[in-house]
Order: C-alpha cells, then structure tokens, then sequence
C-alpha cells in the first residue's frame, strides 16, 4: 500500500496511542492536518504555538502518555520552543512535531528555513529531524519511547514538508514500547531506610506522579513530592524545612539535591543522602510515629490565616474556591507569581498541575483546557494572577470553541506583584516602579469572547460569582479584586 509521508505520522502516532493533537496550522504541517482525518486524530486548534505545548504538558502529566503538539516551521517552532522549557523542568512526556523547509532547498534559502532541531536541543530530552517518509514511523516510536523512559521530558522532531508530501510502500509499524517497571530497591538502600529512625524519600515531579502517596502506603516512610520553585519554601508543604533537617536518611526518588534543595544544605549534618532513579515497595521499612510527625509538619499552615474573614485577601478567596474542589476528580491548576503560591498553600484537590519547577508563568489556561479535555467529568479550577493571565488570554477563545468547560480564577491585584515584591524587600518602596498594571475587566474580555464572565470587586460577589460561573455550562473566567500581597512564608 502506498501512503504519503503524513500518513505515515499520523498512523504512527495513531498506533502509539495518540488521539489528540494541540495544533496551530501553517503551509508546513496542512498534510498533517489532512492525514489526520483518516488517522482518526482529533486536533485542538490553538491561537499560539506555545498554548499547544502546554496542552501537551498537560495532558502528558495527567494521563501519563505523552501529549503531542503540531505547530508549522520557521516561526511556529520558535514560538512553540518556549513552552518546552516548563515540560522539561516538570518532567512530562510530549513530542513537539514541528513542520520543516522541505530537504531538498535547504542552505538555498528556503521559506522559515531554520536549524530547528538545534534550537529545541537544549530544551528536549531528544531533538531531530526526519530524514525519509519511510523512516516516520520509526521516528515516531523513538519520540514516543524517549519520552517516557527514564525521567520524562519532551522530546522534538521536525518534520520537512518534501518527506510529509513523498509517497513511500507502508513500512511496517515498529514497537512502541513500555516504559521500564519499577526496579526492586537495592539491599543497601531497603537496609539503610528499615535502620533509619527519621527516613524520608524525596520525589522528583515525574516520580510523585507515580503513586506517590501508594509508595508511602507500602514502605511507612513519608514520600515528599518536590515541584516548585521554591524548593524547600513551597508553601504547599508547610515546614519541609524543618523535617528535612531532622530527617536522618534521605533517599532522592528520580530527584537531584539541586537549587531546590539548596543543593544539599538542607540537610543535617550526618544525613545519609542516597539516590535512586526509580524504587518499588517491597516491604514496610518505616515507623508509624515518624510518619504522622511529617504529615503534621507538611500539613502546617499559620493560625492566623482561619481568623482571615470576608476581605479581598487571597486566603478568603481561596477558602470560596475550595468548595469547588471538594469533587472526587477535582483537577486543580495554579500559576503566576504570589497569587499562584497562596492558592498552592491554601487549596487541596485529588490532581494538581502547577506551572513547576522551571517558574514560568502562562500555562495556566493552556493546562485548564488540556485538563478538561483529558479528564472531561472533572471539576477544573484554574488560578492565577492579572499579569499571568494577559500571557495566553487567547486561549479563553479556543475553550470557547471546543467547550472546555474550565473555571479560571484570576486574583486581580493590578500589579506584577511577585517581581514588585522583590524591589520591596531589594530596593525599598521609594524605588518600587514600572510593575503596575491596570485593574482590567478580565471577565468582561472573557464574556466578549464567548465565555462566562464575571468582575468580582467586594467579597460578598464572590460566592455568587464562583456559583453562576460553575454552573454556566461554558468556560468561565471570575476576576477578582484582591490585596497586593507578598506570597506566604511559614
Ligand atoms: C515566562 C516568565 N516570565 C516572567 C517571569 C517572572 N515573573 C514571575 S512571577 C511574575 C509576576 C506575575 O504576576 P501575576 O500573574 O499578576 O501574579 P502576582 O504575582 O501579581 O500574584 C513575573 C513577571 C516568569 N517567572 N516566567
């Protein structure tokens, strides 16, 4: 049978066991689209590339399969890369297929001819670009392993329009791959947490999203998830700070004691530190009494934050919001600067994608709507801040289209506040400047595209606000006034 190269991806990418693309088109990637009906793949059509890899992010962390994004070449892979840097950093799986100049003019000048695969490298676990129609499938199935073996990451392949356009034989369809098991722990490892009195095992974010809290059932020893930026201060996880230094054996799941971990120094002296890429309870190695000592340190939060009632402060919004949450497939997205990490210290929910490790900000909406797309019952609440919301504003409009039905709380504090903060505590408030930004109507820019919106100024609106936004059938974007306020610090 003869097939032309796109439908080689996309079959490819069909038998792998992808169903979704996050695309934005272009005159590189429209045989893509095109073999994409018969592959029985359904695209999400985005308004910047970016958006479409932090779909694919998301999806990738949520469904544990990796998300693929399909941007055209030249300038759509430039303004895709970007996102890469956040999966990269949160260890989630995707393949970013970006359109190409045809081979065949390149170094001739050809139109958006670029070094693609280059530019991706530093930002990809694998970045490369197809050489032959024949060899797609091939390159599909090594996208697809590479990025779900080991740690997790993005990986890149570029493909040139002359190898989607060229009409090949069929070549068979390759393995896919599984994604190696578990390993069984070492017999120095297993010995070094069961004779520990203090153990704890720190997860990376690919490894806390493997049964975190199931690994910590099975061993007795509390598991520690790590994804923020902030490290030991992630005020998701109360006074960390204080357990790690009384912790007396450390064991490092798919985790390096990097700037999160103040690279090391957060230990105390004398602490075993091992390390191990991946781990399988074989049996109970920790002690009961320990446990629930670092589930009440984690699980901290300042008393003084329950006598918070109705204001414009971030935990009062935060305390409407939760009841949203309290839903068996609640999905909770948070993003943006001081905003992001009150609502991370203050709301719970079963799943939780946060911007992560890399601290970028603007995935929020791409991830809301890449959440309820991947898990279409769920209640999707997104967080974020005024500034953060401005970066993919857009996307409200692809929601809209594909009735996404998310609700995105935007703490509107008119300020950039994260960086206007550090000139505070740097500079001083004489020289806090240039961080101001309007208090704009964002429901009113989300009700104009289609969605539901609401501008929440007293606190009394808010619980109303939130109630007709959930109960609006469409996606709903409730802006609200808040205090400027520096992020919580235990
Ligand atoms: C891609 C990217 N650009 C810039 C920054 C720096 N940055 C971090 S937080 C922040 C301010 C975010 O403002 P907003 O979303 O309004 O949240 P707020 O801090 O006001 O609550 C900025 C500019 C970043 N982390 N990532």
């Amino acid at each position: 049978m003869k097939l032309r190269g796109a439908d080689v991806l996309a079959r490819a990418l069909a038998a792998a066991g992808a169903r979704q693309l996050f695309a934005l088109s272009g005159n590189h990637v429209m045989a893509v689209f095109d073999a994409a009906l018969e592959a029985q793949l359904s695209i999400v059509h985005v308004r910047h590339e970016a958006a479409a890899v932090h779909m694919a992010d998301a999806w990738g962390r949520l469904r544990g399969e990796p998300g693929i994004a399909l941007v055209t070449g030249g300038p759509g892979h430039a303004n895709a890369v970007s996102a890469l840097y956040t999966a990269l950093a949160a260890e989630s799986p995707l393949i970013l297929v970006s359109g190409h100049a045809p081979l065949d003019e390149l170094g001739k000048g050809a139109f958006q001819e670029m070094r693609q695969a280059e530019v991706a490298a530093p930002l990809a676990k694998a970045s490369w670009t197809a050489q032959s129609a024949e060899g797609l499938a091939a390159d599909v199935a090594r996208a697809w392993r590479e990025a779900l073996s080991g740690r997790p990451g993005p990986v890149h392949l570029s493909v040139p329009s002359d190898v989607l356009d060229a009409i090949v034989e069929a070549p068979p369809m390759p393995d896919f791959g599984a994604p190696p098991a578990p390993q069984e722990p070492a017999p120095e490892i297993r010995d070094a947490l069961r004779t520990a009195r203090r153990p704890v095992i720190i997860a990376g974010p690919a490894r806390m999203r493997d049964d975190a809290q199931g690994l910590e059932e099975a061993t007795g020893v509390p598991v520690i998830g790590m994804e923020s930026p902030r490290g030991v201060n992630d005020p998701s996880l109360g006074k960390l700070a204080d357990v790690l230094r009384q912790a007396d054996t450390v064991l490092l799941l798919g985790k390096r004691a990097d700037f999160t971990l103040n690279f090391g120094k957060v230990f105390a002296e004398g602490c075993r530190v091992l390390s191990v890429e991946r781990f399988r309870a074989t049996e109970r190695l920790g002690a009961d009494g320990w446990r629930e000592e670092v589930r009440v340190a984690l699980a901290y939060r300042p008393p003084a934050w329950r006598e918070i009632g109705s204001s414009t402060h971030p935990v009062a919004v935060c305390r409407e919001v939760q009841r949203l949450l309290d839903a068996p497939e609640a999905i909770l997205v948070c993003d943006g600067g001081e905003f992001g990490q009150w609502a991370q210290a203050c709301l719970a929910a079963p799943r939780r994608v946060i911007n992560g490790p890399a601290g970028s900000i603007g995935a929020a909406l791409p991830f809301a709507a890449a959440a309820q797309l991947a898990a279409p019952r769920a209640r999707v609440v997104a967080m974020l801040g005024d500034g953060t919301f401005g970066l993919h504003m857009a996307e409200v409009d692809t929601a809209v289209r594909y009735r996404l039905n998310y609700l995105a709380v935007i703490g509107n504090d008119a300020t950039w506040n994260a960086e206007y903060q550090i000139q505070l505590r740097a500079y001083g408030a004489a020289r806090a400047h240039g961080c101001e930004l309007l208090p704009t109507r964002y429901g009113a820019v989300a009700t104009a595209m289609g969605a539901h919106g609401e501008d929440v100024v007293d606190f009394e609106g808010l619980a109303p606000a939130l109630a007709r936004a959930a109960a609006a059938g469409k996606p709903a974007c409730v802006n609200v006034t808040i205090e400027r306020i520096a992020a919580p610090r235990y």
